[in-house]
């Protein structure tokens, strides 16, 4: 067994399976509705989140795992391991990463290096399990922390959701001031710009959102050798399995995967939202 445990939160979105052959350790994060309290896939299947969002006016809203689970977690890593890498969606858009520092700071025998994603779900996962096979491999915590810094670089993400009122309603989208007086007509692309989520572009219709985002990619598909791509959708699996299909047609090189948008995130972008993101290896 590695001496460092790799621990991530639930927005990684990692699949059971994935996260049992890397042996990944999740926190997961909390969908609150109608005031009662749900661990997203432990409480509350994303299937069943979506049912629940299609049928009631009230809302959810979420929240970061408490100081306490944190501490839990790395007490009882701290039995196997030596050191852990814990690594969270952006510090801009979730209490998470702070929280998990704040831990650290309070448990012995074990050295824990918190680790900003700057981003969420796919690629954060995608950090997560690179880190795991590093660890796995014999890897040192610090060439494992070099490794994921290189790995936000060669990282790009842009995300279209249906209906700007959820990112508004919960307060993540930066520089909305652009987009002031429009925000029912247009679909802007969004991306994580300094760790917030900012608007890109502003597009008139999804359709032609989509198609920019699409472009941007095939830029990178048609030149670079070795991409990693994630199609990620919010209860949209068709029209995200379409896009997977026809990209992979026309770029057999790339390694294609698809990913979801769980409760929690889900529940700041709204249903149908779909993203991209793309890692350009070197
Ligand atoms: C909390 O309550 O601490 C969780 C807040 C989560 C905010 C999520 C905002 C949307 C993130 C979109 C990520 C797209 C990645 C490709």
């Amino acid at each position: 067994m590695s001496k460092i445990a790799i621990v991530t939160d639930s927005t990684a979105y990692i699949p059971d399976e994935v996260r049992k052959q890397h042996h990944i350790h999740i926190i997961p994060l909390q969908v609150i509705i109608q005031e009662k309290a749900y661990q997203e896939e432990v409480d509350l299947t994303t299937a069943d989140f979506y049912r629940y969002m299609q049928s009631s006016e009230v809302l959810p809203t979420t929240s970061q795992p408490s100081v306490g689970a944190f501490m839990e977690l790395f007490e009882q890593l701290s039995k196997n391991y030596e050191e852990i890498i814990s690594i969270h969606l952006s510090s801009a858009i979730s209490g998470t990463y702070q929280t998990a520092v704040t831990a650290s700071q309070s448990v012995d025998d074990v050295v824990v290096h918190a680790v900003d994603s700057e981003i969420s779900c796919a690629p954060q996962g995608y950090y997560s399990i690179e880190a795991a096979k590093m660890a796995a491999s014999g890897n040192s915590a610090s060439e494992i922390l070099q490794r994921i810094e290189q790995l936000k670089q060669e990282t790009r993400a842009y995300f279209v959701v249906d209906n700007l009122r959820h990112l508004e309603r919960g307060g993540r989208l930066s520089g909305a001031q652009a987009l002031v007086g429009s925000l029912l007509q247009i679909k802007p692309i969004l991306h994580f710009e300094d760790k917030k989520i900012v608007p890109f572009e502003k597009v008139r219709t999804a359709k032609k959102a989509l198609q920019r985002v699409l472009s941007m990619f095939e830029e990178d598909a048609k030149t670079k050798e070795n991409i990693r791509a994630t199609v990620i959708h919010a209860n949209r699996r068709e029209k995200a399995e379409a896009i997977k299909n026809e990209l992979q047609a026309k770029y057999p090189h790339i390694d294609l995967d698809m990913s979801y948008f769980g409760p929690v995130i889900g529940t700041h972008l709204g249903e149908g939202s779909l993203g991209l993101s793309w890692c350009v290896l070197d």
